[in-house]
């Protein structure tokens, strides 16, 4: 087999070099007259490549790609410019790379090539990801959360005395730096006795962290901890106070590398109080790529990997090891899954449902199967009889948000792993479950609101009526959030009455039809109607009607889901415009099921992809849809 080292080409070669080295591998890889010797060239353009942690990404790709042999990964460096990464991007489209993997140096400026790219191949952000959603998929860390968790485990090291902390940030600019260090001070803030005492920038490395940090404590003295935003600062920070004969100072990193040097040793070695893994994505990019590059189904928007707290006793005590596996009794064992459903409250949750049905089945899994009629009381005594059951793996979708941590606890002691789908729970402890997977439901009001603001165009006052999902949801709370988000920048655009139709059709007709009155009665005007599902938007249509309003007409009406019967709404001109809520996530649960139970490590968070559907797309796309 021939070598197959990862092409790093310096940049300042690869206008020159890069055409040839592709023709040579695309080229002398071809023997004579027969299968091609690869299928696809796969361009990863990196911010650098001189970071440990960037290394050991760009080593965890070429790892999966060995695995693979119709693959050809081309790397380029940037050395952390963002010109050079622009231009790096162009000539690796130029030489016609099939799909482009990037971590983007910093994301406005990178924004607009990533986008150009977007319209010619497949384009997966690892790590870092960019304005706007011109990408096929998004892979990496909720940096905001890693910077919330670190700041919670830095107020429990100090406790109830407090103290003083000095920050150490990575490159400014650099993508991660400013959301660890909103969610970090904004754990922090909650501890009235911490103080951040100073802010020091040491762009990623060791050596510049030490200089910075043993300079700053000559000047001010000694602090409680030092929180570098990763490990090779938090080295640099640790050397500086051993320098310096500063006993007692705890310094926490990021990044959680294995192998010399990283930050497991660091802190099994005690040099660090604690540290967080950061999963580069490296492995999850070479398959999702293959995922998109052989047109797979169900391919997310974006996947969110998990961060775990490292600790020298996290270490010992082997829980490092990302959810406990469950052992199942044979390879070939048929796997028991116990699944809590919400209800029957929409068409959508119909299409979900057979969603999951046809899916395990397709699957081989053996479904459990209970519906908990739009009552959390009979999901979690479902859950509770899966438990007593011994499934292999339990899913749901939470009807409301909270209330869930203790059923949760008690299926994680019984060491049966848990799957959220679409609807989520305000749990703060993600180690209550393997993977969270749907819709980004803030984004998607979000969406609802930018269209409007384009379709209406005006200046003028404009009154809008919200019909809200379930009080207590998920999807209405963010929904609403989204809507108001966007609509928050518009003055002239205001909510004049928000109420609950629940997610059910005949509820949004029966509170449509008591909201005319009422508008009437106080001689309001309805502009627009959002409502938080498509069900709930035909509902209220047939109230309008029949009070002689023209729906899609004199009132503009923008909904959530993308159900078949708003489609028919579009073409019949009585809804203006519905924002895709996939409900089809069966095949995508019972993927990460398999995978799970075959030892794989999942994201903590798959978000799905998906689009906005004005009316006059409608008559089109509804051939197609599938629920
Ligand atoms: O929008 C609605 C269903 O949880 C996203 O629940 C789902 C929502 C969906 O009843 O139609």
């Amino acid at each position: 087999m021939r070598p197959r080292l990862p092409l790093r080409l310096p940049a300042r070669l690869l206008p020159a070099l890069l055409p040839a080295l592709l023709s040579l591998a695309l080229g002398a890889c071809r023997p004579a007259p027969g299968p091609r010797a690869f299928d696809y060239v796969i361009g990863v353009s990196m911010a650098n490549l001189t970071e440990p942690w960037r290394i050991n990404m760009r080593d965890e790709i070429m790892a999966e790609t060995a695995h693979h042999p119709d693959l050809r990964m081309v790397f380029t460096d940037a050395a952390d410019s963002s010109a050079r990464q622009i231009q790096d991007v162009g000539t690796l489209l130029d030489s016609g790379i099939d799909l482009l993997i990037i971590s983007p140096n910093q994301s406005e400026a990178l924004s607009p090539v990533v986008a150009e790219a977007y319209r010619r191949i497949p384009v997966i952000l690892l790590d870092r990801s960019v304005v706007g959603f011109d990408y096929t998929l998004f892979i990496g860390p909720d940096n905001r959360l890693i910077g919330k968790q670190a700041g919670q485990y830095v107020a429990s090291l100090l406790g109830a005395g407090g103290g003083k902390i000095v920050e150490i940030l990575g490159r400014s600019g650099s993508p991660p730096v400013l959301d660890r260090s909103i969610g970090f001070q904004e754990a922090i803030a909650q501890q009235g006795n911490i103080t951040i005492v100073d802010t020091l920038v040491a762009d990623w490395l060791r050596d510049k962290a030490e200089d910075e940090l043993t300079s700053w404590l000559k000047r001010n003295g000694p602090v409680d901890v030092i929180m570098a935003q990763n490990d090779a600062m938090a080295d640099g920070a640790r050397r500086a106070a051993m320098k310096l004969g500063i006993q007692g100072l705890r310094v926490v990193g990021i990044d959680g590398l294995p192998g010399p040097g990283g930050g497991i040793e660091l802190v099994k070695s005690g040099a660090l109080a604690a540290t967080f893994t950061c999963p580069t994505g490296g492995k999850e990019a070479v398959i999702s790529a293959l995922d998109i590059l052989h047109h797979e189904e169900g391919i997310p928007k974006k996947m969110i990997l998990r961060t775990s707290l490292v600790t020298r006793q996290s270490i010992e005590s082997g829980a490092l090891a990302t959810f406990p596996r469950p052992l199942l009794p044979s390879p070939d064992h048929r796997i028991v899954l116990g699944f809590a459903q919400v209800g029957k409250e929409s068409d959508w949750r119909l299409a979900n449902t057979e969603s999951i049905k046809t899916a395990a089945r397709e699957a081989g899994i053996e479904l459990l199967f209970r519906d908990g009629e739009q009552k959390q009381e009979n999901q979690i005594k479902a859950i509770r009889e899966f438990i007593a059951k011994e499934v292999d793996v339990i899913a749901f979708s939470a009807n409301v948000e909270s209330g869930w941590g203790e059923v949760l606890r008690e299926a994680k002691a019984a060491r049966i792993p848990v799957f959220i789908i679409d609807r989520p729970v305000d749990e703060k402890d993600e180690s209550l479950w393997v993977s969270l997977m749907g819709s980004d439901f803030v984004e998607e009001g979000r969406r609802a609101a930018r269209w409007l603001i384009g379709y209406l165009n005006t200046g003028k006052p404009v009154n809008i009526v919200e019909l809200q999902g379930t009080v207590g949801s998920a999807p209405a709370i963010d929904r609403k959030i989204g809507f108001e988000e966007v609509l928050s920048q518009y003055p002239n655009y205001r909510i004049i009455v928000s109420q609950s139709g629940d997610f059910f059709r005949s509820v949004g007709r029966e509170v449509m039809r008591q909201i005319l009155r009422d508008l009437a009665a106080s001689n309001q005007r309805m502009d627009v109607l959002f409502a938080h599902n498509d069900d709930m938007a035909i509902g209220a249509i047939a109230a309008m009607e029949a009070t002689g309003l023209k729906p899609g007409k004199d009132v503009v009406i923008v909904s959530v889901d993308g159900i078949r019967d708003a489609f028919k709404a579009m073409i019949a001109g009585k809804l203006n415009c519905s924002v895709e809520c996939s409900p089809l996530l069966g095949p995508q649960l019972m993927k990460a099921v398999k995978d799970f139970m075959s030892g794989k490590d999942l994201p903590v968070r798959i978000v799905t992809s998906e689009v906005v559907f004005p009316a006059q797309v409608a008559r089109a796309a509804l051939p197609s849809r599938k629920y």
